[in-house]
């Protein structure tokens, strides 16, 4: 869903969700935290949102993308899978190939799963539901990639996982915990997390050998405006709050850091 663009910017895939959130951001305190945006384009018929490559600011970065919230699908997903239940077999597929114990023996049957049931599972299984993040992919700058961490956990993995990616370098999780203060600061004072359920975004970390680290927030894909209140991001999901578990998922996060630079 991305193509390269002019020199330092790539183009995503359009989704008038997102579009609608990088145009609310322009005005709020997380603009310094996302990346750069220049509007929509049009390439070979089709529509894209124009973004700084947060790439360019490094040399042979290594990049590590964490899911936050303790929640991966929207409510509605939710709703539509119980008003008319549409199992698939891909990701039925998906989740045998983790876990031949994963599906029910009704799943078996028919050899398909919902989406919210898969991406239920998909939260237990990971660190989602008890951590409030879980690591989904890590690239290092010898070119070495990793998406298998579906069953990534407790603290003590992903502390492990943290020392790898940063090489052991102390310096290198100073600066990523302070720019995730930042970020936490930002948030507070933020009028557009106060008034959107954020779901399915990351945090993407970026270093490189020169020592430089920065953490940046994307993919408001799923991000989604609240008709009316406020939400708090830091207490239980239950249906129809539409609590995501953010601002826990960060301090979370946060702490993990700090286990790490202490171990
Ligand atoms: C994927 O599961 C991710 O959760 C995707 O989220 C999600 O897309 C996919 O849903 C789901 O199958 P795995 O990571 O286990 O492969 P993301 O794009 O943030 O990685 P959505 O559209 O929910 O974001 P489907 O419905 O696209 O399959
Ligand atoms: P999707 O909605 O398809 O999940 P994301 O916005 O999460 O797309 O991006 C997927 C991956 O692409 C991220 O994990 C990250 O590695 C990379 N990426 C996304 N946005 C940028 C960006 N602005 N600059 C550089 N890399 C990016
Ligand atoms: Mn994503």
């Amino acid at each position: 869903s991305f193509k390269s663009a002019e020199e330092g910017t790539i183009l995503k895939k359009l989704s008038e969700n997102e579009k609608q959130c990088f145009e609310k951001l322009q005005e709020d305190p997380l603009l310094p935290f996302v990346p750069q945006y220049h509007g929509v384009v049009e390439s070979d018929g089709q529509g894209f949102l124009h973004l700084n490559d947060l790439l360019v600011y490094f040399d042979q970065p290594s990049v590590m993308d964490c899911k936050m919230g303790v929640r991966t699908y929207l409510e509605e997903e939710l709703v539509r899978a119980r008003e008319r239940p549409r199992p698939r077999e891909d990701l039925y597929k998906k989740m045998v190939e983790v876990d031949k114990e994963g599906p029910t023996a009704e799943e078996h049957c028919q050899g398909a799963v919902t989406k919210p049931r898969y991406m239920q599972w998909r939260e237990t299984l990971s660190s989602t539901h008890t951590l409030g993040y879980r690591i989904e992919g890590i690239k290092k700058s010898d070119g070495t990639c990793r998406t298998d961490f579906k069953k990534t956990r407790s603290q003590q993995d992903i502390i492990k996982i943290f020392q790898d990616f940063v090489g052991g370098s102390t310096d290198i999780l100073k600066l990523y915990l302070s720019r995730l203060a930042e970020i936490q600061q930002a948030l507070s004072k933020s009028h557009f997390f106060k008034q959107h359920e954020v779901i399915g975004s990351s945090l993407l970390f970026l270093h490189d050998a020169s020592g430089k680290a920065q953490v940046w927030m994307i993919d408001f894909g799923k991000t989604t405006a609240l008709a009316e209140g406020q939400l708090l991001h830091n207490v239980p999901w239950q249906e129809g709050n539409r609590e995501d578990g953010y601002l826990w998922g960060l301090q979370n996060l946060i702490q993990t850091v700090e286990a790490t630079i202490e171990s």
